[in-house]
């Protein structure tokens, strides 16, 4: 629990109080509380800690209890209390700007008591004809119902990718700058971030902060302080940055990369050692430390270092402890993509340029893999076709040299568990990725039964997007993940870790559960066009999520090596 976050609670705790209409002087005690917490130099953590937490001018008896039960317990009893009291949307209502306390407990008479109703009530006019609300009013409460819902959502790592590029190019051309790097969540790979975060070494903080707030791509200044300041960029992505002096860099960078949970855990562990870490700096007996890397910020703490994609309380303190801290996969290690389609079903490019974007990319293999002839819409091959283009790619190798295009299919698996082509065709493939498109509302039974006799099928070599789930569009079918993984090390089929960004199928939980039973994985990126080769980064990413080290994935082989995987796995 940080300033900040008591802070946030405190505010809310008072217009909880307002909207159930309790004393005003206690919501405003809450309020007060508040602003001189924001203001506050020293960090309420310490102040506990130190049983000094009653000394703060202008905080009660009362107060400083709920500061310490937060700080010690992580949550607050009456806080959890008073939410209960009120329909589970009032939060999210308070965030719409415009809207405070009153406001919402005029909602909450008159029967709105949730953002779809308010949304309803507004698009038809029916909030205008409540006592206070004019039509200004009632279009302003759409429009910045709208902006919250673009604030609260959830952006995907191609999106964020672009906008942290941009951000950061920006930012490293300022004079004042020594470093920037990017936080958060993106920094650590997650498949989706709420927001960016950035952490900047400077001289001259404020100076930063006005030139970070007049850049080109911002739309809207939410906050604007002294080291830190939140924009929502012309995207619709909020970004908060973090503006420190060079030596409370690496500190700061740590601290903003997160997650939450590995701070509060490594904290703990420090604790424990008598030490302190925060973003100011480690403190250990009665020195104050500024590591110059990362890597030294964990050798001071004990601790080999740790990737940030691991850095999710997930055991990841304890392996740095022991040094048992897996060597994660990297991009340099994929020798080629398993998946991905030609102009022959429905990707953009021919098999000769499939191959020159491969080579370019420093690639030995690529598996071109089109849809099998069921899946008609996507213009899939017929037993024909796909016969003719293996002779097409073998023609091709004849002229390649030090590379190499494997024939290969994505096979429909048909809704009764078969597959599109026997296991005549099959067998004249260098390689085989099997995928569901269709008739996946089928029940998790019938789905475990489908997968099952696919893997046990010994031409299929790759399980393509094993879940099938379309990230924040589609969910996942009810296949058995859990048996699905189980089955996979059984009959060593490998799974994909498919890298499209709105995809990255399996996740990252998936991996790091599969790994654990021995399951092999292809990272891939399903590719409909040469320049999606690159997704292949925001895959390498997941399978670092998940603890995946090299030799757990197929595509790290060397051609000959990966030749004789696919003849002899399982
Ligand atoms: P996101 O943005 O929801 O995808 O996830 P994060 O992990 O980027 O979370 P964010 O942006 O709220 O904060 C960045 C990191 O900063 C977070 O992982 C932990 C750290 N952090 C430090 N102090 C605080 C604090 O007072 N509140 C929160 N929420 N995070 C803090
Ligand atoms: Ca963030
Ligand atoms: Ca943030
Ligand atoms: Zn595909």
């Amino acid at each position: 629990m940080t300033n900040w976050e008591i802070c946030t609670i405190f505010n809310e705790i008072a217009e909880l109080l307002e909207i159930l209409g309790e004393n005003p002087f206690k919501a405003r005690a809450y309020r007060n509380a508040a602003r001189i917490l924001e203001s506050a130099s020293f960090d309420l953590r310490e102040l506990v800690k130190d049983g000094r937490i009653q000394e703060i001018p202008g905080i009660g008896e009362a107060l400083s209890a709920k500061i310490v039960e937060l700080v010690t317990t992580g949550r607050l009893n009456y806080y959890e209390g008073l939410k209960q009291k009120v329909p589970p949307d009032v939060l999210q209502m308070l965030k719409i700007s415009g809207v405070g306390a009153k406001t919402v407990q005029l909602f909450l008479h008159n029967q709105i008591t949730s953002l779809a109703e308010l949304e309803a009530a507004a698009r038809e006019g029916r909030l205008q004809a409540l006592p206070g609300i004019g039509k200004k009013t009632e279009s302003e409460i759409l429009h910045g119902l709208a902006a919250m819902q673009e604030r609260e959502k959830r952006w995907l790592l191609n999106v964020a990718s672009m906008a942290v590029k941009e951000i950061g190019s920006y930012l490293a051309g300022l004079d004042q700058i020594e470093r920037v790097e990017a936080a958060g969540s993106y920094r650590r790979g997650r498949e989706t971030v709420g927001d960016l975060d950035f952490v900047v070494a400077s001289g001259d903080p404020p100076a930063v902060i006005g030139r970070f707030a007049a850049a080109p791509w911002v739309r809207e200044v939410v906050a604007e302080g002294d080291r830190k300041a939140t924009i929502i960029t012309v995207w619709g992505l909020q970004v908060d940055i973090y503006v420190v002096p060079p030596h409370l860099f690496t500190s700061t960078w740590h601290h903003f990369t997160g997650s939450k949970e590995h701070n509060v855990a490594l904290r703990e562990r420090a604790r424990q050692h008598g030490w302190k870490i925060s973003e100011y700096g480690i403190v250990k007996e009665e020195d104050t430390l500024y590591p110059a890397s990362e890597e030294e910020f964990f050798r001071m703490l004990g601790l080999s270092y740790i990737p940030p994609e691991l850095r999710e309380d997930r055991g990841e303190i304890q392996a740095a402890e022991l040094g048992e801290l897996p060597r994660l996969v990297e991009a340099g290690d994929i020798r080629g993509d398993l998946h991905v389609h030609s102009k022959a079903s429905d990707g953009a490019n021919s098999l000769e340029e499939l191959a020159q974007a491969a080579m370019a990319r420093g690639y030995q293999y690529l598996a071109v893999t089109d849809h099998s002839r069921s899946l008609a819409f996507t213009g899939g091959l017929t037993e024909d076709r796909l016969l003719g283009q293996r002779e097409e790619i073998d023609r091709l190798n004849g002229e390649f040299q030090g590379f190499r295009l494997l024939a290969g299919s994505e096979v429909e698996i048909l809704p009764d568990g078969r597959l599109d082509f026997d296991d005549r065709v099959l067998s004249q493939l260098d390689l085989v990725v099997a995928s569901v498109h269709s008739g996946f509302r089928q029940s998790q039974e019938a789905l475990n039964e489908r997968f099952e006799t696919v893997l046990k099928n010994e031409h299929v070599d790759i399980i393509g997007h094993p879940t099938g789930r379309l990230i924040g569009r589609r969910d996942p079918y009810a296949l058995d993940v859990g048996r699905l993984l189980e089955l996979a090390a059984t009959t060593g089929t490998a799974l994909e870790i498919n890298a499209s960004p709105d995809r990255l199928d399996l996740g990252d939980n998936y991996v790091h559960q599969g790994r654990k039973l021995g399951v092999k994985f292809a990272i891939n990126t399903d590719a409909h066009q040469t320049r999606y080769l690159d997704d292949l980064q925001y895959g390498v990413l997941t399978a670092r999520r998940g603890w995946a080290q090299k030799q757990e994935i197929i595509n790290t082989r060397p051609l000959d090596e990966l030749q004789k995987w696919l003849k002899n796995h399982g």
